[in-house]
């Protein structure tokens, strides 16, 4: 069957750039989100996020008529589930925005519509979402219950797309397309085939489920390896990027970088969910997961010892004369995105406990944020070079990549830029 409307639940990193994709292939898609300014924002051609290109994706998508925002969902023939999955308090998966998404839509569901799931979830979520809809719509039929014969089809498809790349990521990767049925699997292709190039792979919903996870999960477990490798070459007195780069040069090896931790909100949330279900199985995933998040603290003891380090050598000083400037807030290079920061959270953490002052060097940001604005302030690269006593290097944006090393001050060099020159 022909999709004539589309509509995309939640307008955020992956359902706006999902929505106005559809949209420029000239479908009519209705994009919903709770978010009444997004929502304005959205009707107005303009977008709330940042991800290069979208903007113009999405101005020409709404000017020409094609996307239109609302907060209330409206009927369509297939929809997109892209709604935020997080973990409460307890690394538990909360599926609240999947059930509330659910129950938003199941009132305007009609007989043929798809529902795709495409939000990183637990495994069973697909399952779970199916029960929430047959609940709310007991005079329609779902695959649950009713298999090829059901009047609604659905599927789990995550998406995989890289922040920063996602408008070329979204058409050009292959997609894993897990079908309660196999009829719900097909409907689900004939939707995405409207723009992906990429192939569209088949599997149940509880393997693409799982499929997701284990992308994000092995990075997690390749970064955990790098970073613990950095922590024990500090130990031994060892450059682990001139170690990683060596051991690579071997045909089977590939090592990931080291850095101040995981950031983002994929990467360090993705593997509870498989923590969760199984806890006794998931072993190295939960270790890999608590070696990436003990990183920034490690940096931070690096900075206190740089600290003593600096007044031993400089017995005329005191705390509050040594300057220290971060190099860096993102979660990773050349993008502005602040969220799950490790970056940050180690700025802030050295800025609340450094008598000195603290100088913050981000060239992708015009306003420092709100947490640490009060201690510090933006400062221009050169300058913060010029003043700082000790440079604590988080982010390896493109800016600092030539930075030459003083021997007069002290790095604390998170990324391995002084050794990549
Ligand atoms: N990082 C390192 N060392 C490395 C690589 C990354 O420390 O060698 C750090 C980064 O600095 C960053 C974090 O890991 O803080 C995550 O960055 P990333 O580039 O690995 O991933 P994300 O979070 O931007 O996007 C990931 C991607 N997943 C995989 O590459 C398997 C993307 O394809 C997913 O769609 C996305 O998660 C998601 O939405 O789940």
């Amino acid at each position: 069957m022909p999709f004539t409307t589309i509509s995309v639940i939640g307008l955020g990193y992956i359902g706006l750039p999902t929505a106005a994709v559809f949209a420029s292939r000239k479908k009519q898609v209705i994009g919903v989100d709770v978010n009444q300014n997004a929502v304005d924002t959205i009707n107005r051609g303009q977008i709330h996020i940042i991800e290069p290109d979208l903007d113009m994706v999405v101005h020409a998508a709404v000017t020409e008529g094609f996307l239109r925002a609302t907060t209330k969902p409206e009927p369509a023939d297939a929809f997109l589930i892209a709604v935020p999955t997080p973990f409460k308090d307890n690394h538990e998966p909360d599926l609240g925005y999947i059930e509330s998404a659910s129950k938003n839509i199941a009132p305007v569901l009609k007989k043929g519509d798809l529902v795709i799931l495409e939000s990183t979830s637990p495994v069973g979520a697909t399952e779970q979402m199916a029960a929430w809809l047959a609940e709310a719509r007991p005079d329609l039929t779902f695959p649950q219950t009713h298999g090829e014969d059901s009047d609604i089809r659905i599927a789990h498809c995550p998406e995989r797309v890289l922040p920063g790349h996602v408008l070329r990521e979204l058409v050009q990767n292959d997609r894993v397309i897990g079908g309660m049925t196999p009829k719900c699997s097909q409907s689900a292709i004939n939707l995405y085939k409207i723009f992906v190039q990429g192939d569209c792979i088949v599997t149940n919903a509880r393997t693409a489920e799982m499929c997701k996870l284990t992308e994000n999960s092995s990075r997690d477990v390749g970064i955990a390896f790098a970073n613990e490798l950095s922590m024990i070459c500090d130990k031994l007195e060892i450059n682990v990027w001139e170690l990683i780069s060596l051991a690579n040069r071997h045909p089977r090896v590939n090592i990931l970088q080291p850095g101040p931790g995981v950031g983002g909100h994929c990467i360090a949330v993705d593997p509870w969910f498989i923590v969760s279900k199984t806890p006794e199985q998931a072993r190295l995933i939960r270790t890999a997961r608590e070696v990436n998040d003990s990183k920034p603290q490690w940096v931070i003891d690096k900075v206190k010892v740089a600290v003593a380090d600096f007044l031993q050598s400089n017995p005329d000083k005191t705390a509050r004369e040594v300057t220290i400037a971060c190099f860096g807030l993102a979660f990773k290079p050349d993008i502005d995105d602040l969220r799950e920061s490790p970056a940050v959270e180690i700025t802030v953490r050295i800025s609340a406990e450094h008598a000195g002052q603290v100088l913050v060097v981000e060239p992708n940001i015009k306003d420092i944020p709100q947490i640490l604005s009060t201690k510090t302030k933006l400062d221009s690269m050169q300058n913060a070079i010029n003043e700082a006593d000790i440079l604590v290097l988080l982010v390896d944006h493109k800016e600092f990549k030539g930075m030459i090393e003083d021997a007069s001050k002290i790095y604390v060099d998170t990324r391995g830029i002084l050794s990549s020159l």
